[in-house]
């Protein structure tokens, strides 16, 4: 069975709603933040020398990075779902989708947010994130436009992993000035794998 190493208030979600997407049995082995410092607890590092959550373990192999565990669960397990056919014009997409969340999308989130935990927002690197936030949300927008999902008509593992960014921004500043990205948002978080997984992020969350 798959086990999900899952820390509260992070990128975690994703796993939960792609394992609750794909249907397949696991098990969700929860941690808790520090609430001061704001790490993964000691004992993740057991599993994640990193100590950074999601990790999976499925048959004694160890998977790190949210792109990576996607690409993984969706190869193994729904790779006629939630993906593009292989060797494929769209799948080439859709693995550059993957990479965009964590390689891309990711970076202006997680400068925006250390910033307003310092309260220290009009420095350089404010400026600069916001610049690079302001460009990821356009270019969601503008491909989003025309389409239900990012892949077109088929909900896949790109927009899963996408959610985090997205979901969060919608969260902090509101996605009013994107509406085709919003209306998205909304499509895909009424899912029920992703209302499930709100729900298992929320029991799992000790600070909630
Ligand atoms: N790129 C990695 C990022 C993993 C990561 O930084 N996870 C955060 C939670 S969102 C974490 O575990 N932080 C705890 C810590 O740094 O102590 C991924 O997508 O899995």
């Amino acid at each position: 069975m798959i086990t999900l190493h899952h820390l509260n208030q992070s990128r975690s979600k994703r796993i939960i709603w792609m394992l609750e997407e794909l249907g397949v049995e696991y098990q969700l082995v929860a941690y808790q933040r520090d609430k001061v410092t704001r790490r993964a607890p000691e004992a993740l590092r057991a599993i994640n020398p990193l100590g950074r959550s999601p990790v999976i373990e499925d048959d004694g192999l160890v998977i790190c990075e949210s792109g990576a565990i996607i690409d993984y669960l969706v190869s193994r397990y729904g790779a006629d779902t939630f993906a593009p056919p292989a060797n494929t014009p769209a799948h080439a997409r859709y693995v550059q989708w993957l990479h965009f969340a964590e390689g891309t999308a990711a970076f202006p989130l997680i400068a925006l947010y250390l910033l307003s935990a310092d309260n220290s927002q009009k420095c350089f690197l404010g400026g600069f994130a916001r610049e690079q936030m302001t460009d990821v949300l356009t270019l969601a927008n503008n491909e989003l436009a025309d389409k239900t999902y990012l892949m077109g008509d088929q909900f896949t593992g790109a927009d899963v992993l996408n959610s985090f960014v997205f979901e969060k921004i919608g969260g902090t500043q509101g996605l009013d000035e994107y509406p085709d990205l919003e209306k998205y948002m909304q499509r895909i978080l009424a899912r029920p794998a992703a209302q499930k997984a709100e729900a298992l992020e929320r029991k799992h969350d000790a600070e909630a």
